[in-house]
């Protein structure tokens, strides 16, 4: 019965990517040249396994999240003055606009696999000032040196991840040298380890072991982990010392030089026998510093540093020792997939997989359902009078998606962090409905549970029901909502929503493909890039200057500016005006709109007839 749950567990999570019928198990990778610099530090005193350190003087706690944490507040001045001189640089090279009073900008992008990682890798290489060409005219490089917030989830997290654990690195960097998905699946490590799938494999579990064998839960959220270190963090050694929280401790993190990245994940509650979750769930969003939620229910944030730590009500009693954070594992639950599973148990390697795995693992409940299960809540015995996860000492956490949100709004439409812009790269549609492409259904979850009494400290301008998504385009291309902030009851960001479609390549792979050519890898990202800047502005000429009026558009109302005629343009073409179309709408099967410059082998199925 154990080895069932633990085997539908590993199933639930793993299975998806095994699918190797023709995986020579004894196959070497072919190794490859990795030229990316840590920036991070990998500081973790012993390896994976948690260990427990000496308390600092003053006793780490649980803050109430009534407002930002002193860290970030901090550390706004400093990014403020980079995004400043960003943001003129930004408006230097595209377009006249008064850059007097310039707003606060976040990037949000989604999760959905490993294609995913590679549609927001292409947005973030397309608002990156390092791209070669970014700069020109039309092009919006410069928007992620000017963004004070970098948020992901999921899939998403993978390419935020790869990015910070790695010196703030380029997508260029990281795809010409990192990036290799051309493994058969994604679960059996990078082409460039030079390990056999079986000594990929036995390196991962001693590392999970290591974890458990230091008094730890384990489950299969660790190995998760462990294996995306090594795709996404360092191929040599998984990263496997990295911890989340040092990139607090890098000089150019506390210079400015980067965004602060913000990484979501969703909560659920212990044990519990549902599969789907409720919007009621709690958001968790982590920092480099802390870990928390600014739900009102448990509204409270813990210090990344010592989230290994047995805190009750708060604080850490006196007969207790401090324990520090992982990044792999804490990176893996915001990875976690919960996809249907395939149904191929006849191989050896997967035996070996699986058998690795129950020894490795050490408790069915931390299994269940796939989440990931902190034995130590943060939030034990507080907040006990609102919150439900006061009485557990365990907290379930899952992947950020989720909850039907699967771009990382959330820390974005806190009204403590006065965003005025967000950039909302949708992915990966979720309905299976749409052949995969985004259709808007996750900014309608995100509205909706601002209207809950769940988050009572938020708001997120209104967005249409669905099917007016579809009908009215809203999904087949750039659109803005909340362009009047007049109309909004309370002060919204503007979210530019910025939905994966097909320009020069179909880049809608299902959630688990877990393997790419490095030809359909460039392929997505190129896609990608594509959609963020309208294939260089050649759909729409005048889309870098549209871009340039959302960025300003709350500066223009805080100044009273007159809205330049350009942006009225802008904003009739791309701004949701408040139409409904709720008829049921037609399928929505796109094409791309131009034809890619080099011929990439197309996706492992027919595209659909109707463009649209
Ligand atoms: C990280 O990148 C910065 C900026 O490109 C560079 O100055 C620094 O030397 C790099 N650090 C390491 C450890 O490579
Ligand atoms: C990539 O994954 C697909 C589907 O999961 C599988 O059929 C195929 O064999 C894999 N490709 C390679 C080169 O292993
Ligand atoms: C939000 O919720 C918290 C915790 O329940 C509460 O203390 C606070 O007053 C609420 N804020 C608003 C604006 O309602
Ligand atoms: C600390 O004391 C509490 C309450 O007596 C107990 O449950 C817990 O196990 C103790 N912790 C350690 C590390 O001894
Ligand atoms: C998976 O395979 C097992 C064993 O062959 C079979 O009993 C089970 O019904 C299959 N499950 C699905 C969902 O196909
Ligand atoms: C699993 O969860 C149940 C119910 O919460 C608890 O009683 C039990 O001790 C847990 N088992 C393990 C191995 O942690
Ligand atoms: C909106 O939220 C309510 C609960 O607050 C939930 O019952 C409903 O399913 C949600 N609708 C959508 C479209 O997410
Ligand atoms: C837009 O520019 C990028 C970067 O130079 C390039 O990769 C892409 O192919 C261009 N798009 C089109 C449609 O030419
Ligand atoms: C820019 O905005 C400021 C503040 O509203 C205003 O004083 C200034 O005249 C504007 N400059 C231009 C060139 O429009
Ligand atoms: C609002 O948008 C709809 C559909 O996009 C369009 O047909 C209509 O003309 C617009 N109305 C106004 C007043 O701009
Ligand atoms: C991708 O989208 C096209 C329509 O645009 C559809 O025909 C195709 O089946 C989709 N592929 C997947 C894997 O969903
Ligand atoms: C520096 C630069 O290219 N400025 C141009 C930005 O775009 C406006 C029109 O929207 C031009 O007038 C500027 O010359």
């Amino acid at each position: 019965m154990k080895a069932t749950v633990l085997f539908g567990s590993v199933a639930l999570s793993l299975l998806p990517f095994i699918n190797a019928d023709s995986v020579s198990m004894n196959k070497k990778h072919t190794s490859r040249v990795v030229d990316v610099k840590p920036r991070a530090l990998p500081d973790a005193p012993n390896g994976y396994a948690p260990v427990h350190v000496t308390c600092p003087s003053s006793r780490p706690s649980i803050r109430a999240a009534s407002m930002l944490s002193p860290e970030e507040t901090a550390w706004l001045k400093t990014r403020r003055q980079k995004t400043e001189s960003a943001l003129k640089d930004f408006f230097g090279h595209n377009h006249s606009s008064n850059s007097s009073y310039l707003p606060n900008i976040a990037i949000g992008i989604s999760g959905g696999g490993l294609v995913a990682c590679l549609n927001g890798g292409g947005a973030i290489k397309a608002f990156d000032e390092r791209t070669e060409g970014s700069t020109a005219k039309g092009q919006l490089g410069g928007l992620l040196q000017s963004a004070t917030y970098f948020a992901a989830l999921s899939g998403g997290s993978w390419a935020l991840g790869s990015i910070y654990m790695n010196n703030f690195t380029t997508v260029s960097n990281l795809q010409e040298n990192l990036w290799d998905f051309t493994s058969p699946q994604i679960i059996l490590g990078p082409a460039s380890t030079s390990m056999t799938y079986f000594e990929f494999w036995g390196t991962i579990t001693a590392q999970v072991k290591s974890k458990r064998a230091a008094g730890f839960v384990t489950s299969d959220p660790d190995f998760w982990g462990r294996i995306q270190g090594y795709n996404f963090f360092n191929p040599s050694h998984g990263g496997v010392d990295y911890t989340w929280s040092s990139i607090a401790k890098t000089q150019a993190f506390q210079n400015g030089d980067m965004p602060l990245p913000l990484v979501v994940m969703t909560g659920n509650y212990f044990d519990t026998s549902e599969e789907d979750s409720s919007p009621n769930d709690p958001i968790y969003e982590t920092t480099p510093w802390e870990w928390g939620t600014y739900d009102d229910d448990i509204y409270g944030f813990a210090p990344l540093e010592y989230l290994g730590t047995r805190f009750v009500d708060g604080v850490v009693p006196e007969n207790e020792t401090c324990g520090n954070d992982l990044v792999s594992y804490l990176r893996d639950e915001l990875s976690l997939l919960m996809a249907n599973s395939p149904n191929s148990t006849e191989l050896p390697l997967l035996e070996f997989i699986i058998k690795e795995f129950l020894s490795a693992t050490s408790s069915t409940n931390s299994t269940v359902n796939g989440p990931a299960s902190y034995d130590l809540n943060p939030f034990y015995q507080y907040n006990t009078a609102t919150s439900p996860f006061a009485k557990d000492t365990r907290l379930t956490v899952e992947d950020g998606g989720e909850n039907g949100q699967n771009i990382p709004l959330y820390p974005l439409i806190q009204r403590k962090r006065n965003v005025d812009v967000i950039f909302a790269v949708d992915s990966l549609g979720t309905d299976d409905v749409d052949y995969d492409w985004p259709t808007g259904s996750t900014l309608i979850a995100t509205y909706n549970r601002t209207l809950a009494n769940l988050a009572n400290d938020t708001s997120f301008p209104p967005v249409p029901d669905l099917n007016t998504f579809l009908n009215l385009g809203l999904n087949a291309g750039p659109s803005f909502f909340g362009c009047n902030a007049s109309n909004l009851s309370t002060p919204a960001p503007l979210v530019v929503y910025l939905p994966n479609h097909p320009i020069t390549y179909s880049s809608n792979y299902t959630l688990t493909q877990g393997n790419f050519t490095d030809a359909q890898r460039d392929a997505v990202i190129t896609n990608g890039y594509n959609v963020v800047t309208q294939a260089n502005g050649t759909i729409d000429s005048d889309w870098s200057t549209c871009v340039g009026c959302a960025v300003l558009s709350r500066s223009f109302d805080r100044t009273g500016t007159v809205v330049p005629e350009a942006c009225n343009k802008c904003f009739q073409r791309y701004c949701w005006n408040g139409t409904v179309d709720n008829q049921p709408p037609a399928p929505y099967t796109p094409t791309p709109s131009l034809s890619a410059s080099s011929s990439v082998p197309p996706t492992a199925y027919s595209r659909g007839p109707v463009p649209r």
